[in-house]
């Protein structure tokens, strides 16, 4: 990483162990941690918060080339097992990779800005033959704006898939509700990928749960009641929503996930993926964002 790059005073990089690097963020507004590999928000804790707003696994892996369990990893260009090469890492390419940080800005506000890139190489082409830049924009502040923009620089058009990974902190999962997908078709993973429509208007966590809701720009709603607070997930530029728990059998399965630990996350991604994904032309770009905001319970 060049450390030329001015950093404001709220800002510093830190060479973790294991070998990986992350810009730590103190400001008048949040604490934030961003991992160089794969541009990784690994924490988010505004400070009108007593909890975290994003789950990281305390037994994740920070180790080169292995992705960090938590936070928001970012999904490009394909979304779970790769279709036809098993051997491939699930969820693309980009989370395990280092990306470059590109600038770091504090606002009047405190509010802090950090952009990011990445962009395509023979070791990415050897696995997906297109040429890409990705630009990336965290926005930390009371609120977390994650804005991932992927330009087609290759001389033929590509169809990819992404999704912000997004590992939001709850007190309990079997307490918490989500709402906004009421009347959306989804893929539930848990059953072979049967087409569903969603009918409740506050989902319980009561099994494992993994279900990629399609053709939705619906901002989603956790209602965290021990924790006395509703945490929205806005997003633009995105057709599909992951709602994501892996419960006590699947959780226990994971190296990088303490057995209790699916107690305390629920994932809502924010997606293209599927029969959403997207089409680019060459020199097209697309901009997906999602908007993490913390309300009063209910609000
Ligand atoms: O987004 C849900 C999901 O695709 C689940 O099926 C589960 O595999 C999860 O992502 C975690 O994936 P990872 O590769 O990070 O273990």
């Amino acid at each position: 990483m060049p450390h030329s790059l001015a950093l404001p005073s709220s800002a510093q990089l830190v060479a973790a162990p294991g070998g990986l690097e992350f810009l730590e963020i103190r400001s008048a507004q949040a604490q934030a941690r961003i991992y160089v590999q794969g541009a990784h928000v690994q924490s988010f804790q505004p400070t009108s918060q007593a909890e975290a707003v994003l789950f990281h696994s305390q037994k994740s892996f920070y180790e080169v080339g292995r992705a960090i369990r938590g936070g928001v990893p970012l999904i490009f260009p394909w979304f779970g097992p790769h279709p036809s090469r098993p051997e491939l890492p699930a969820h693309g390419l980009v989370r395990t990779r280092n990306w470059q940080l590109d600038s770091v800005q504090e606002q009047q506000d405190g509010t802090v800005i950090v952009e990011w890139s990445a962009r395509d190489d023979e070791e990415t082409r050897e696995q997906w033959k297109y040429e890409y830049l990705l630009r990336y924009q965290v926005t930390i502040g009371q609120e977390l704006t994650m804005s991932l923009e992927v330009e087609n620089r290759s001389s033929s058009a590509f169809v990819y898939e992404e999704a912000l990974h997004t590992y939001l902190r709850v007190s309990d999962a079997r307490n918490a509700m989500v709402r906004g997908l009421r009347g959306t078709e989804y893929l539930d993973k848990v059953e072979a990928m049967a087409r569903k429509t969603e009918h409740a208007q506050e989902i319980a966590i009561e099994a494992e749960t993994d279900r990629i809701y399609l053709d939705t720009e619906a901002t989603c709603w956790i209602d965290d009641p021990s924790f006395s607070r509703t945490l929205e997930i806005a997003k633009t530029g995105s057709q599909t929503s992951v709602l994501w728990n892996p419960w006590i059998k699947k959780a226990a399965a994971l190296a990088d996930f303490e057995d209790n630990e699916w107690t305390r996350m629920i994932c809502i991604e924010t997606a293209n993926a599927a029969e959403n994904a997207i089409l680019l032309e060459p020199g097209a770009r697309h901009k997906m964002s999602a908007i993490v905001r913390v309300h009063p319970l209910h609000a």
